[in-house]
């Protein structure tokens, strides 16, 4: 899949981490897969000199959102655990903008713009649209692009580069996503 990048672009890539990929603790089928499409979209975004950010999910031990306190999830991407490592094969440019989320200790952050500051860091460099990719379609990356539209970017979601959890929640995402204008490439 090659993007179609404008100035006024930013890629965000959304938890490529090895929790989320075959052999993780909460392990997508096939997660592993988008990392090679990923990898060509950065190269591509790079290459335009298009701002890559990219984030991770960042828990600190004994979260509020895994199941030993109530929550909906098992243990996943404890900060400085191997599984909270992004996958060993994904590419960044050097110059990738970290953000890390989830490591509130009351409430949960799904979306890469949830108290991260990563709005005002795409109004100091212009953006106007964001690309979305990554893991899980129907989690993060549905939160991170609603967000998106939210905050009036157009939104572009690259299909190949996601996985889901569950396919029929990722089915209800695909069309709340459509209803809010994020556009599927
Ligand atoms: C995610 C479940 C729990 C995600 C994060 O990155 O999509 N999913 N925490
Ligand atoms: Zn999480």
């Amino acid at each position: 899949m090659k993007a179609t990048f404008e100035q006024n672009d930013a890629l965000i890539i959304v938890d490529v981490q090895n929790d989320f990929c075959p052999g993780g603790k909460l392990a997508l089928d096939e997660g592993d897969e988008v990392v090679p499409v990923i990898n060509a979209l950065s190269a591509q975004a790079q290459e335009a000199g298009i701002p890559v950010f990219v984030s991770r999910d960042w828990h600190p031990r004994h979260h509020v959102s895994f199941d030993e306190r109530g929550g909906p999830w098992p243990e996943h991407c404890v900060q400085d655990t191997k599984g909270a490592e992004f996958h060993p094969d994904l590419i960044l440019p050097e110059n990738a903008r970290l953000v890390s989320k989830g490591a509130r200790f009351d409430i949960d952050q799904y979306s890469a713009f949830d108290k991260t500051g990563l709005v005002s860091e795409l109004v100091h460099l212009n953006i106007k649209r964001v690309w979305v990719v990554g893991l899980a379609l129907e989690v993060c990356v549905k939160a991170t692009a609603l967000d998106a539209t939210k905050n009036d970017y157009e939104t572009f979601l690259v299909e190949e580069g996601t996985r889901f959890i569950d396919r029929a929640d990722a089915e209800k995402a695909r069309e709340e996503l459509r209803e809010a204008g994020v556009i599927f490439k």
